[in-house]
């Protein structure tokens, strides 16, 4: 036996795993920065990762992963919860005890002729109640150096858990050699991959992808599917959620948590930069990805960022969207499924207007604008420490988090959703929440709006509407429940033209939703909620006149109604477990909206600003 950690529970568990899976050698992960460069001159070497030019983008990797092994892979993802109920309709559900078996198979002998490393991991701030530890052990070096950048890892976070208890994360590329076998650049397999959540004793099991959410097991299996049913158990919340601060010019800061679904925008809007006239205001970055939300002995909400570094998408990402990732991204970052160019740097579809006259593609084909694909992954990705980027906010650091004052809930819609609203109250903003969805265009039908409730779909450890009687108990009990809005950037006109700017004049729904909240913005009662009216946003600095206004946030009493009788496919899935509190705010919605019946209430003048 090699190596060794102080904690007996981790040491027997390291040598468990050594006799099943068999790696040529046992390495104990140290967490520092001499440990990243030697794996990842060692991966280069062996020709799985590609130095990028140093002139250019020092410290920086290329890695090129299978074709066959891009994304995140929800339909081999499960919840192995004790019944199936448990797990409810919108996971995956394994019997556990079957589910084991099949995976110490899989496992038995599976690191041969590798190295198998043990990562130490903390996510949230070392020494905050709100963290936890977790230890991966895996076979990937890939895993290794990302993790670096991820989370904190090594020897601290080991010296912090001295004999206490950590989240067992077990995870092989399932790619085992045999003596003298070559290995390819990017090892994975083609025919079994599974990410599994043991929710009975809450480890986490992943086997045969070495990419992002399937293999980086402390994003989305540690702080979303496992840490979500450990919140619900002890009563707080682990959320897909960003978290940013608006300093207003008074230097006063407010912090919001915002949930969104995929593309549309997350990680930009955790770091925009203030529109022109906005320049007083400045958004401070907490999370873009996830929050741990506890409640604070004053009846307020607090969160931490659970992770250190962020794995965002490439493509689209430019000076214009986010100059503050752009700057980020000037060194010591991980591509992966990124272009290369001639010289040695890395290229995606959008970070220029014009392409590069020649690339390497993602797959490493030689690649010119006439190609007639794209050069780029659609999900290629940088992996950088979140300490890189300028406008993160010292306070993620705290040790208690930062006080919410508001969720903001926003899906991608071209129709029916207005710029921003405000709930009445928090049942109906978990109503909102859960009815949360993005446009996606089957071609038969026209729109259709894929449901994401909380942007939690894929992320949710457990039967979706429990989760939601989880909210709604939470804010129950809060004497400071947070004000909860939705808003929508991607509303089109006639012509399919986005009708708001987006980017940074979103700073502008913010400012109204951080002013709603101190009591100092006007709003319109609506049949939804409570709207702005075109004064009650400020406009310093860009001209939006009251007709373009009007069509945004426009509500159409048919349109209306017709959303509202979709949410009941979504509701109908979950049968009795559905809170009744969610019903009673769809039954209620349904009668107001239903033309003819009781007038248009979509609208109505009475203003009010104070919030209750
Ligand atoms: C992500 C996702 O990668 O939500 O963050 O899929
Ligand atoms: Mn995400």
């Amino acid at each position: 036996m090699p190596i060794i950690a102080q904690n007996k529970d981790l040491n027997a568990w390291i040598e468990e795993m050594q006799a099943h899976c068999r790696p040529d050698a046992v390495y104990l992960c140290d967490g520092s920065d001499a440990e990243f460069q030697r794996i990842s001159s060692q991966m280069v070497e062996a020709g799985s990762l590609i130095r990028l030019n140093p002139d250019l983008r020092p410290n920086s990797f290329l890695a090129r992963s299978d074709p066959a092994d891009v994304a995140r892979l929800e339909h081999r993802t499960f919840v192995c919860t004790t019944t199936k109920d448990e797990a409810g309709p919108t996971n995956n559900w394994a019997e556990p005890a079957a589910m084991r078996a099949e995976l110490d198979a899989l496992f038995r002998g599976a690191m041969a002729g590798r190295t198998m490393y043990v990562i130490p991991f903390c996510m949230g701030p070392m020494g905050s109640d709100h963290a936890l530890i977790g230890v991966q052990i895996t076979d990937s070096p890939y895993v290794v150096i990302s993790m670096k950048l991820m989370a904190q890892i090594g020897t601290p976070v080991l010296d912090l858990l001295g004999e206490g208890e950590f989240t067992r994360c077990l995870h092989s590329v399932g790619a085992p050699l045999a003596p003298g076998q070559a290995d390819v650049p990017w090892p994975c397999n083609a025919d079994h991959k599974y990410i599994v959540s043991f929710q009975d004793d809450g480890s986490i099991t992943s086997f045969g992808s070495g990419y992002g959410g399937n293999a980086l097991l402390g994003k989305k299996c540690l702080s979303l599917r496992t840490a979500s049913y450990r919140a619900r158990n002890e009563g707080w919340l682990a959320e897909h959620m960003l978290i940013v601060g608006l300093e207003d010019p008074a230097g006063e800061t407010t912090y919001v948590a915002g949930a969104f679904p995929s593309a549309c925008g997350k990680t930009n809007f955790a770091m925009m930069l203030p529109p022109e006239g906005m320049e007083g205001y400045t958004v401070k970055t907490i999370g873009d990805d996830i929050a741990w939300i506890r409640p604070g002995a004053d009846g307020r909400l607090w969160a931490v960022n659970p992770e250190d570094g962020f794995f965002g998408v490439a493509p689209g990402t430019n000076g214009k969207t986010n100059p503050n990732i752009m700057q980020a991204l000037t060194r010591n970052v991980i591509f992966t499924n990124c272009a290369l160019t001639p010289e040695g740097d890395i290229w995606w579809e959008g970070l220029t207007d014009q392409p590069p006259a020649q690339l390497t593609d993602w797959q490493g084909r030689d690649w010119t604008p006439e190609a007639g694909r794209p050069a780029a992954h659609p999900n290629a990705r940088f992996t950088v420490s979140q300490a890189s980027a300028p406008s993160m906010d010292p306070a993620r650091a705290d040790l208690q988090g930062v006080p919410i004052s508001a969720f903001i809930f926003g899906g991608r819609l071209s129709h029916t959703y207005p710029l921003v609203f405000q709930s009445r109250d928090w049942t109906e903003g978990v109503y909102w929440a859960a009815t949360l969805g993005s446009e996606a265009t089957a071609a038969a039908e026209g729109q259709t709006t894929r449901r994401d409730p909380f942007a939690m779909l894929p992320f949710c450890g457990y039967n979706m509407a429990d989760y939601w009687q989880h909210w709604l108990d939470l804010g129950q009990e809060l004497a400071n429940p947070p004000a909860i809005f939705r808003v929508n950037w991607f509303r089109r006109d006639a012509d399919r033209k986005f009708i708001w700017p987006g980017f940074g004049q979103n700073l502008r729904a913010l400012k109204w939703i951080v002013d709603r909240v101190k009591g100092r913005a006007g709003a319109e009662e609506a049949a939804i909620g409570e709207v702005p009216g075109h004064g009650d946003l400020d406009w310093t600095g860009l001209d939006y006149g009251r007709d373009r206004f009007a069509a945004l946030m426009a509500l159409d009493a048919e349109e209306l109604a017709r959303e509202i009788a979709d949410h009941r496919d979504l509701f109908a899935e979950f049968g009795d477990r559905l809170p009744p509190a969610l019903d009673e705010v769809h039954r209620r919605l349904s009668e107001s909206l239903t033309p003819g019946q009781t007038g248009d209430h979509t609208r109505s003048t009475a203003r009010q600003v104070a919030v209750g």
